[in-house]
């Protein structure tokens, strides 16, 4: 029925037949259907609706995920097919919208994708970045940045009239709404809410990612996460960050007035979930706004305070946002009297002043005012929760603990099962009914085919085929040549120290080493990454230098290519992450325990038949209760003895270098020649001291284990049978990590739609 409508459509459109079109002609009109099937499917106006609001939204291409939510994937697919047209080839033509940087942003577009799916009222609000995240190119074995542009008559957005003004100290601007439609799994349509400014002017870059910081017009919603190593990036993010929240605000205040709301009752029409701190100034905006209306301000604090709730994602430090007041007060001067009322209220409660919004250098602590003011504080995996608890915010717990909550995080199967692993999803089908789609705890229904060798059998066969397509993707769209029959060990996740993909590098160095020593592996291995670093922060870079290096000097040499190769993607975003994942047979999630909130990777390789090599950190600890300690490959320090390291600065790099032959070894490997060669001697020299004198991450401390696990799973890789049934095990019990269910516990504890 609806492919007929397609037949019409391009009929209608371009005078010509389905096999007659070229797949930019069939992807339009295949959007132009789409948006308007998702149209008639508006839910209902109900009384209370969640606002999510996100400085990211990482929601990859839509076609396939439209496709397949509207319930006509299958449908579009075969027909195409008939005429002579592959779908994958049509999904080509849609540009990645660059809305988000990792783990928080691509959560936000699952947590979309479950919000619609399970029928509820909600609707995501974020920022319409023109030029996204930077691109990544590789040049002389270094990160380079570029412009990102994505938007194109072939994007999802769609401009609609509401717009609003929004004051900074010395001007104001009038916002342009531009809406994406997020239609559930055979449910309803809610939207995406990506406001942005008529001024901005693109062709203000020049060289790779530069531009005038200052330009605020102009540059306002032209990147996602400008450069703020100095002062005036630092207030564009201000800038930036008032603009989504004072959009934001308004358009809540509206939308409850026009439901009935005398604003009083805020929080029986809205609640808003804060995502991580950046949109935290929503909350003395909102009071300035309610006070605006006429409200008292005692009397909007309180209301506020029952309308907002916060999800931290991280323990970082430096990834936990303060602002100097003499900031703000050159940006938003007119939300200080308000976050120094809200300070004021603390410290005449609290004796405390680790509990203080504003400290004593005059910064104000963004996660303070949404702790103090908000009704729910969740942490996203129970580990990450309970250091919350128990270190990092444990003043707070004592003041509020009714006030947090876990929510472990969660996947869309949507797209990382059903879309990215057509061949596995329909033999799951095959074997347990489709069931799983709507309610993922049926995959257990697997487990009953445990000792049915045809069904291992096939869950290889299919990996293999993964593993081809795989390699075929990178083969045309990076020229990059891999061995389809060597084990698949993947890392894709943001460059950061703390994820420590220093540590898998230096395995590389001593697997390396080993095969030149004529130590070859069975079976050979090939590891791939895929990262960006945020562009000043050095230290990132010079690891991508390293790995890059890597791939070189091993790419070149005879000797050890035929048993290990090295490839770093290049531009890692979600599109190669679907091709990536269902190839992968070992999932590399070795980020330093009590540092990785939860991870979401984990859980995507998992439900993808990957086995899992990582410490106990994150979500991993949850992916290891359920798979059992037989089916995963755990190592390292845990995270109580890693904070008794950081409590008692007892880890020092420079010992395990010094007293450990091997780790020396590998270590001075970073500065060899054979490096050097291909390298640049600043980039390799800073990284080898940093190994030395710092390794804030403690990659040496689990260095060691960290190799002999890896010569394990390697090893267990050889005996098939036993492989095939970890991966059974894990695919089957992958179910606990769909996002409907986080939604669920969000929805039941938080949100209470
Ligand atoms: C990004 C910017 C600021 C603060 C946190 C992030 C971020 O991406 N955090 C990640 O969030 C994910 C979703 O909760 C977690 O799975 C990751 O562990 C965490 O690093």
């Amino acid at each position: 029925m609806v492919v007929r409508m397609l037949g019409k459509s391009v009929q209608d459109r371009y005078g010509k037949k389905l096999q007659e079109c070229s797949n930019e002609e069939i992807y339009l009109a295949l959007l132009e259907m789409t948006k308007s099937m998702a149209d008639e499917k508006k839910g209902e106006e109900s009384k209370k609706k969640v606002y999510y609001i996100s400085a990211e939204f990482l929601i990859g291409k839509l076609l396939s995920n439209n496709l397949i939510n509207l319930g006509i994937y299958d449908e579009v697919r075969e027909e195409l097919a008939q005429n002579g047209k592959s779908i994958t080839e049509i999904e080509n033509v849609e540009l990645e919208p660059s809305l988000g940087n990792g783990g928080l942003g691509r959560l936000a577009a699952c947590f979309l994708d479950s919000i619609a799916s399970l029928g509820l009222n909600g609707d995501g609000i974020g920022l319409n970045y023109h030029l996204g995240l930077f691109r990544q190119l590789f040049k002389e074995n270094l990160q380079k940045e570029t412009t990102n542009p994505w938007i194109t008559k072939h994007s999802w957005l769609t401009k609609r009239d509401t717009s609003y003004t929004v004051l900074f100290k010395d001007f104001s601007v009038t916002s342009t709404l531009y809406d994406i439609a997020v239609t559930g799994y055979e449910n309803r349509t809610n939207h995406l809410h990506l406001f942005d400014l008529d001024t901005v002017d693109e062709s203000i870059v020049g060289d790779g990612i530069f531009f005038d910081k200052e330009d605020i017009r102009r540059n306002l919603t032209l990147f996602l996460y400008p450069d703020d190593s100095d002062e005036k990036g630092e207030l564009l993010r201000i800038y930036q960050e008032y603009f989504m929240v004072s959009n934001g605000a308004q358009m809540i205040i509206e939308e409850c007035e026009k439901k009935g709301s005398s604003l009083k009752d805020l929080n029986e029409y809205a609640v808003i979930q804060i995502n991580d701190t950046h949109p935290t100034m929503i909350i003395p905006e909102l009071i300035r706004l309610l006070i605006q209306k006429g409200i008292d301000m005692e009397e909007a604090i309180e209301i506020v305070s029952k309308t907002c709730a916060y999800t931290n994602h991280t323990i970082l430090a430096e990834a936990l946002e303060k602002w100097p007041i003499r900031y703000l007060e050159k940006v938003v001067p007119h939300l200080l009297p308000i976050i120094k009322v809200l300070d004021q209220r603390v410290r005449s409660k609290f004796d405390d002043p680790s509990v203080y919004i504003i400290d004593k250098e005059d910064c104000v602590h963004m996660a303070h005012i949404d702790i103090h003011y908000g009704f729910s504080v969740n942490g996203v995996a129970a580990l990450h929760t309970e250091i919350l608890k128990e270190n990092e915010l444990n003043h707070f717990y004592k003041i509020y603990p009714q006030k947090f909550n876990n929510k472990t995080n969660g996947i869309t199967f949507r797209r990382w099962l059903m879309h990215c692993n057509y061949p596995l999803t329909s033999y799951i089908s095959e074997l347990i009914g489709d069931g799983f789609k709507k309610d993922a705890g049926q995959l257990e229904k697997l487990l009953a085919f445990k000792e049915d060798s045809k069904v291992l059998n096939t869950l290889l066969q299919i990996k293999n085929e993964n593993k081809k397509v795989l390699k075929e993707y990178l083969m045309q769209t990076e020229g990059i040549q891999i061995n389809e029959n060597s084990i698949f060990d993947i890392q894709i996740k943001r460059l950061h120290e703390y994820k420590r993909q220093q540590m898998n590098a230096l395995y590389i160095i001593y697997k390396y080493l080993e095969i030149k020593k004529g130590n070859k592996p069975k079976t050979p291995i090939t590891i791939i990454f895929g990262a960006k670093a945020a562009p000043a922060y050095i230290i990132a870079k010079d690891i991508i230098h390293l790995i890059l290096c890597l791939q070189d000097v091993i790419s070149k040499d005879p000797e050890v290519n035929p048993y290990l190769n090295v490839v770093m993607v290049e531009n890692y975003n979600v599109t190669l992450a679907e091709k990536l994942i269902p190839a992968c047979e070992i999932s590399e999630q070795i980020s330093l325990a009590s540092k990785e909130a939860s991870g979401t990777g984990n859980m995507k390789f998992m439900l993808n038949g990957a086995i899992t090599l990582g410490t106990m950190d994150g979500a991993n600890v949850e992916i290891a209760e359920l798979v059992g300690e037989d089916n995963i490959y755990i190592f390292g320090k845990s995270s109580e003895e890693v904070i008794a390291h950081y409590d008692n600065r007892d880890y020092v790099s420079k010992d395990f270098y010094k007293k450990d032959a091997l780790i020396h070894n590998l270590v001075d490997f970073i500065v060899s020649d054979t490096l050097m060669k291909v390298g640049k001697k600043e980039n390799l020299e800073r990284l080898h001291q940093e190994f030395i004198s710092k390794d804030w991450f403690m990659s040496l401390l689990d260095l060691r284990e960290y190799i002999s696990k890896k010569e394990e799973i390697v090893e267990d890789y050889e005996d098939r049978v036993k492989w095939s049934k970890l991966m059974l095990e894990n695919i089957s019990r992958a179910g606990y990590f769909s996002s409907d269910r986080t939604i669920k516990g969000y929805n039941q504890d938080i949100w209470k739609l």
